[in-house]
């Protein structure tokens, strides 16, 4: 039984984000040492029965229907916000008003502006001890945390490029209904903010170099869908028929853009390559990182995860890239799971996030990826935006 003092959560959400917070939260104190207790203390939904039966399956304490009752309740330390992005900045900046720590999925918001804001609040807050972290949770995968630990003792070298796609197909079936990913008002973007956003996130994180200027396509390839009653999810296939009424997709279906890095302050720029679509065919998800340096190359592919691929210029040329499994106990977060090679998986990732989030709000510093890292993503998505918009700079051939 821990002595460490409690960390009274209370989450806004509980769909696929929420089901995949509350188990971190759950998981979390009980592989790791923590500093604080996490406890499942409130869930929030507007829904009551919905809500209580998702609180029943996924350990949650209590629940409420008004987010701004959770803010308020003097029995909560840390709000965790797993709705679409369109109610990000007005829960946030509640919380930490009201000496809340926050944990905010992403992308942070839909607009820079909003980013903006919050990363005020943000800032403002911690001054008085209130921190607040963005849900990057792919970095936490021990090979990508490993990727960025290899790129920072130097072993790549000069980085020259960096490859980025997420690839995923559950959007490829045009009858595929409706859901709030495929609504502006609510997603801010489609592909770009939702698996691009992370792509993004992940390229500056392990290259420690940040988008300096980006030229874009966007593309919508199906732009009605049947609307579903009780839709919930990715896509989730309701029983809905090719003939039910359709509704507009005011999003872009894939994104696709090129970049220049600014070097991270001491070497020159990388130039970059990032595809992010929920149309490629076969591709589940594909969160795929490959960054080529003057001494080396990594390569990752989250349907491999357990994988990065590794090639060395300064070992004989026909070794090819080798793949490390990444499951030995001196790898990123591995020690505190299973014997070498037994693997971990997607649910790791966001234990791994409460892990750091708890223990930097335990030594009062931090967290990364702060409001400020993920304001720098928002607008990397809104310069996607604006180049997209702008077709003056397509050559027709
Ligand atoms: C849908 O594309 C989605 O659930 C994203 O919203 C998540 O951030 C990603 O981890 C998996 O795919």
């Amino acid at each position: 039984m821990t002595t460490a003092k409690p960390l009274r959560v209370g989450m806004v959400g509980y769909a696929f984000m929420g089901a995949a917070h509350s188990h971190a939260w759950r998981t979390a104190p009980r592989f790791f040492d923590l500093p604080l207790d996490p406890q499942l203390t409130a869930l929030c939904g507007r829904n009551e029965e919905g809500v209580r039966a998702a609180a029943g399956k996924l350990g949650w304490g209590s629940v409420e229907t008004d987010w701004r009752r959770l803010v308020e309740r003097d029995d909560i330390d840390l709000i965790d916000i797993c709705t679409p992005g369109n109610t990000h900045e007005e829960i946030a900046i509640a919380a930490l008003a009201a000496g809340k720590h926050v944990l905010c999925e992403k992308p942070l918001a839909n607009s820079v502006e909003q980013a903006e804001r919050m990363t005020e609040a943000a800032q403002a807050a911690a001054e008085r001890g209130v921190l607040s972290m963005c849900g990057f949770s792919y970095r936490r995968t021990p090979a990508l945390s490993l990727a960025r630990r290899m790129v920072e003792e130097g072993r790549l070298g000069t980085i020259r490029h960096v490859r980025a796609q997420y690839l995923q197909d559950w959007l490829s079936d045009e009858n595929a209904p409706m859901t709030w990913r495929l609504d502006k008002s609510k997603s801010g973007s489609g592909s770009l903010g939702d698996i691009g956003a992370h792509s993004i996130d992940a390229a500056q994180w392990v290259t420690g170099q940040q988008i300096s200027g980006v030229s874009a396509l966007l593309e919508t390839f199906v732009h009605e869908r049947p609307l579903a009653g009780d839709l919930v999810g990715l896509g989730g296939h309701g029983d809905v028929g090719a003939d039910a009424p359709r509704g507009t997709v005011t999003v872009d279906d894939a994104a696709i853009f090129s970049a220049r890095f600014d070097g991270g302050g001491n070497s020159a720029g990388a130039v970059g390559v990032f595809e992010a679509t929920r149309f490629a065919l076969g591709r589940k998800n594909a969160m795929r990182l490959e960054v080529n340096g003057t001494k080396a190359s990594l390569a990752f592919d989250f349907e491999d995860m357990n994988v990065l691929s590794f090639y060395d210029a300064a070992e004989s040329p026909d070794a090819g890239f080798r793949r490390i499994f990444v499951t030995e106990p001196e790898h990123p977060y591995v020690g505190n799971w299973w014997p070498t090679g037994h693997g971990l998986g997607y649910e790791h990732g966001f234990t791994h996030q409460v892990v750091d989030l708890v223990t930097a709000i335990g030594a009062g510093e931090q967290p990364s990826p702060s409001f400020a890292d993920a304001l720098q993503v928002q607008k990397v998505l809104a310069a996607v935006e604006a180049s997209a918009a702008e077709s003056s700079r397509w050559q027709k051939v």
